[in-house]
């Protein structure tokens, strides 16, 4: 049975998050402003104490397409409210969201993604598709993550709708009863948000190396971290996977 496999508690220390995508975020984040994903944060329906699985239609505003996935309300920290999303139920599961876009505009989703601390593989993966095609293949491990530090990670990616309406997709790539975690799901058009603060100019596949000491003057064209109410600021930490390697990057 499935709570007897959650019995187990992760042991270790060391936390190494892996992800796949062209921005990778290692910190805290909100959602997007002009949400478009509805129940986004797994917080429908409210009130799960435990766990409860979702198969077919009956997760609010998602379709769970194959496998099913479950809504967790345990007390393990979630990205953001009291909810999160399993994308394994009894069995790895996909589920997707049908969103209103328009032909040719480039949309930003991001999302929260953790591994479920009591059972399951230490790394777990999961696949993002948009409109049917694959946009990555992000995995965490859950190595040293506890309940109270599940070491939630923020991705995201810029994805361009071809129609009215385009898919979005997620599917548990891990063959088990626990499965990567989902929450704080958000998907805004990218016209509409504000500019990120400093461009990094570097491909994005340096590991963290010595930073170089920067002139004091002139100040960089930083844009001001735009203050999301209730939710903090969004700030260049969100970029620093991308700090050119050998570079002054102020
Ligand atoms: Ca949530």
């Amino acid at each position: 049975m499935k709570a007897a496999r959650r019995s187990r508690v992760a042991l270790g220390w060391l936390a190494a998050a892996v992800g796949i995508g062209w921005a990778v975020v290692r910190s805290s984040a909100a959602p997007l402003p002009g949400n478009l994903l509805l129940n986004g944060d797994f917080e429908q329906p409210p009130g799960i104490e435990g766990f409860v699985v979702f198969q077919g239609a009956s997760l609010p505003y998602w379709v769970v397409e194959s496998g099913s996935v479950e809504i967790d309300g345990y007390g393990w920290e979630k990205a953001n409210g009291a909810q999160s999303l399993d994308l394994n139920g009894d069995a790895p599961g996909a589920l997707y969201q049908d969103v209103p876009t328009t032909p040719g505009q480039t949309y930003r989703l991001r999302y929260a993604m953790s591994g479920h601390p009591f059972c399951g593989p230490l790394v777990m993966t999961l696949e993002v598709r948009w409109g049917g095609e694959i946009v990555a293949t992000p995995a965490f491990d859950r190595t040293g993550k506890t309940p109270e530090d599940m070491g939630w990670r923020y991705d995201e990616h810029l994805l361009t709708a071809s129609g009215t309406s385009s898919r979005l997709r997620f599917a548990s790539l891990t063959e088990a009863s626990c499965g990567p975690l989902l929450d704080d799901l958000s998907l805004a058009p990218e016209a509409t948000l504000p500019a990120p603060p400093a461009t990094p100019s570097a491909t994005p596949t340096s590991t963290a190396t010595a930073t170089p000491t920067c002139p004091p003057t002139p100040a960089p064209p930083v844009t001001t971290p735009t203050a999301l109410p209730g939710r903090g600021t969004l700030g260049l930490r969100h970029y620093l996977p991308f700090a050119a390697s050998g570079a002054c990057t102020p």
